[in-house]
């Protein structure tokens, strides 16, 4: 069944990926063709406002100039050594993004769920040669509502359903403990065989989940006092999005693994990175992990131009200043539709009050209709992600537009 009024062109493309695409995911029924900025172009020309950014992948504003240039001009130089070569970029990158954030080292891989797998790997191989637990003991504790990727080691940590149902056997090793709790942590830590906590600052898939202030920090005090490594995935969170240049920096606290993806190319292409300090990062000898792509010149290229873009154009404190104008836009509202508001710089997200559990699609549909894109997560939330160079006439333009659209649906 494919989606009403649209035109004879978009129709045409949904068909075609329709009749011989996976049908792994459930689309908006948009056709895009071009992205400049804040702005998403479908294939008859209408513009829309991008409210998700590629899931955080695009914070510097689709095909941003200057991480274009860098990409079509490494692109004509040297995209691919593989690492059985040394290359010039990866040097510069791997000192430019570790005196970035202020670690010894740096593990490139792809995509985001590569981190997290290699984040895993670092920890385990930490806590086997360092912290003295005994080989294939060690365990790694996850929070409930985690979303880390769609490999299988990932979706053994899951809670979600529609990420793990029949895909087992699971990763043994793995734990869970609910979200945003102190003392659960604590007495999960009580067992020696802990390696590591891997937690995301903000839950993004759960439907922008925050935990209390102060949560971070604890996170932080108990893996120090319990020797378990603090893992955070600042995949979604990283890189300007919740209003500082990381979301752990909200409570001021370090991880001793820190893993970015998405928005570390500007949503040219996969690139993720793992950084932590020596007496982590050197426990894995030459052989025992890589990957083809990780560190290519062109990603290395890509991923310097994109961190300096946040920097030079305070993209983390437009981010905090525009999203707090969202929220408190969206709250004069004041639509009997719209139950919570709730973000962090510009992750933010609405959970909808309706009888009807489409209300969610409906609005998206609805705000499609009227120049905005978003999707809904889990049912009944909404994330309103827009690129982090948006201004405040855009802000209010884009509040209008949803104001506008819960009135239809109200
Ligand atoms: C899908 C979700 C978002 C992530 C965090 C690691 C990864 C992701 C915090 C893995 C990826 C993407 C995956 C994409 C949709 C999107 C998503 F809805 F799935 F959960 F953003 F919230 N850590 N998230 O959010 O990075 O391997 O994808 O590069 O799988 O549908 P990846």
């Amino acid at each position: 069944m494919l989606a009403h009024n649209l035109s004879e062109r978009a129709a045409h493309y949904l068909h075609l990926e329709e009749q011989f695409g996976a049908h792994n995911y459930h689309p908006i029924p948009v056709v895009l063709e071009r992205g400049e900025g804040v702005f998403l172009y479908d294939v008859d020309g209408k513009r829309y406002y991008d409210f998700l950014s590629g899931y955080s992948a695009v914070n510097q504003g689709h095909c941003h100039p200057k991480i274009i240039d860098a990409l079509i001009t490494q692109a004509k130089k040297l995209t691919l050594t593989s690492r059985a070569f040394h290359s010039n970029l990866l040097g510069e990158y791997a000192q430019y993004i570790t005196s970035y954030f202020g670690y010894d080292k740096v593990l490139p891989m792809n995509t985001g769920v590569e981190g997290g797998e290699t984040a895993i790997k670092l920890a385990r191989r930490w806590a086997y040669t360092k912290k003295g637990i005994a080989e294939n003991k060690a365990k790694i504790i996850f929070a409930e509502g985690n979303f880390w990727g769609r490999t299988l080691a990932a979706i053994s940590s899951s809670t979600d359903p529609s990420s793990y149902h029949n895909f087992g056997p699971f990763m043994p090793g793995f734990e869970l403990v609910p979200y945003n709790d102190l003392v659960a942590l604590e007495k999960a830590f009580q067992d020696t065989n802990i390696a590591a906590f891997m937690v995301e600052p903000i839950q993004g898939e759960a439907g922008v989940v925050i935990p209390a202030d102060g949560y971070l920090k604890g996170v932080r005090d108990l893996c120090t006092q319990y020797n378990v490594l603090f893992i955070a995935d600042e995949i979604q969170t990283g890189l300007a999005r919740t209003g500082k240049m990381l979301a752990c920096d909200h409570d001021a606290v370090k991880p001793d693994i820190l893993i970015l993806g998405k928005a570390l190319s500007g949503g040219t292409m996969p690139v993720s990175a793992v950084l932590c300090n020596d007496d982590i990062m050197m426990n894995i000898k030459p052989g025992e992990h890589g990957s083809t792509y990780g560190g290519n010149p062109l990603a290395c290229a890509v991923a310097m131009v994109a961190l300096q873009v946040l920097k030079d154009e305070q993209m983390a404190e437009n981010a905090e200043a525009m999203g707090q104008l969202l929220r408190d836009e969206l709250a004069k509202l004041q639509s009997p539709l719209i139950k919570t508001i709730r973000g962090k710089g510009l992750l933010n997200a609405i959970v909808i009050s309706h009888p009807n559990p489409d209300a969610s699609w409906d609005l998206c549909l609805e705000l499609k209709n009227k120049g905005l894109l978003a999707k809904p997560t889990h049912g009944d939330k909404i994330r309103f992600a827009p690129p982090l160079s948006i201004t405040k006439e855009q802000i209010l333009e884009c509040v209008a537009i949803i104001g506008k659209s819960v009135e239809t649906l109200q």
